[in-house]
């Protein structure tokens, strides 16, 4: 990876403009800015202006990309196992997010990953670095995209949980919901992020597949068997009649992958933020919003939804 043309300096100076006076955050840990309409954080503000310039990716790279608390643990699953027809970690641990990673220690490892290579991002599409959509690249793209009262509630209870551990206070709900509708969230607003990939897979279906946590929910051997298709790496009849889609579609399934010894350990991301493993398995519900949501706040976020996504042929 060649990071020569904006230099660290240049992306602090950059990413320091970038910030302004937050209206209300979030997460009181979490620093955020909000970078070209996104809101980010300090550390993935100065990556994307690293990987922009810098990032070198290969012809057969597949990149999984998501607004967090989509689905990601789920397809970068099965992403993998399609690809390699097994999966043995943790699926944050098979497919690395890159716009983290960059600042982090693991650089190196994505530089010597073999081809093709399974990578990941939770960055806008607008974000992305210009050489992934260049018209000569054949890189792909699988988004996954979610309900978003339900993203609400799985984003709520990952911080809640997260914040705990670390002996603090979450805020009050109702103050993370007024933030998430304001689209103050990392990586949010959400609206904008599904639409920026839905607007690309409608111009660009051979490059970016577009997906919904519900129908993987729904049917999520058609869906890896989609999945296996677009990265050219289709099951064979054969495969197929030794019954390889229902074993891949159960080891990545939410039982399994959240009650494997390996998914009980500490993951360290960017060195020094530790997440236990356990926390990216919650319920895996299509509708758990339900518990959560005020009748008053599952109508807000449906009318928001409704709104942005008027127009787009894009609903839920
Ligand atoms: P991330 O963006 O932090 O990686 P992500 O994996 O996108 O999180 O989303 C986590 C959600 O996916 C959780 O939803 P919940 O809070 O509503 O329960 C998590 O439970 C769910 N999830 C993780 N793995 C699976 C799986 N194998 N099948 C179905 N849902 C899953």
């Amino acid at each position: 990876m060649k990071l020569s043309k904006v230099s660290l300096e240049e992306a602090e100076r950059n990413k320091r403009q970038a910030f302004n006076d937050t209206p209300h955050f979030f997460l009181h840990h979490h620093k955020l800015c909000n970078y070209k309409g996104f809101w980010l954080s300090e550390n993935v503000v100065t990556n994307v202006e690293l990987l922009r310039d810098g990032f070198a990716p290969r012809p057969t790279d597949v990149f999984i990309a998501s607004h967090p608390k989509c689905g990601t643990t789920w397809l970068k699953g099965l992403a993998f196992a399609a690809l390699n027809r097994l999966l043995t970690l943790n699926p944050h641990e098979c497919v690395p997010l890159l716009e983290v990673t960059l600042q982090g220690m693991n650089l190196s490892y994505v530089e010597s990953m073999s081809s093709p290579r399974l990578l990941s991002f939770h960055l806008p599409a607008s974000m992305l670095p210009t050489s992934i959509n260049d018209v000569f690249s054949n890189c792909r793209i699988i988004y996954v995209c979610r309900e978003t009262k339900d993203v609400f509630t799985s984003t709520w209870h990952f911080y809640q949980t997260l914040i705990e551990s670390v002996g603090m206070k979450p805020p009050p709900i109702e103050d993370a919901f007024e933030s998430f509708c304001g689209g103050v969230v990392p990586y949010g607003p959400i609206w904008e992020h599904v639409l920026e990939y839905w607007r690309e897979s409608q111009q660009k279906p051979g490059k970016v597949l577009f997906l919904r946590y519900e129908e993987m929910i729904e049917d999520p051997r058609r869906i890896l068997r989609m999945i296996a298709q677009f990265m050219g790496c289709e099951f064979s009849k054969e495969e197929e009649n030794t019954g390889l889609v229902d074993k891949l579609v159960e080891l990545c399934g939410f039982n399994s992958l959240s009650n494997i010894e390996e998914n009980k350990h500490e993951l360290i991301i960017d060195g020094n933020i530790k997440i236990k493993k356990s926390l990216f398995f919650r319920k895996g519900l299509v509708g758990d919003w339900a518990n959560l949501l005020t009748p008053e706040m599952a109508q807000r976020l449906d009318e928001i939804t409704q709104e942005k996504f008027n127009g787009s042929g894009l609903n839920f």
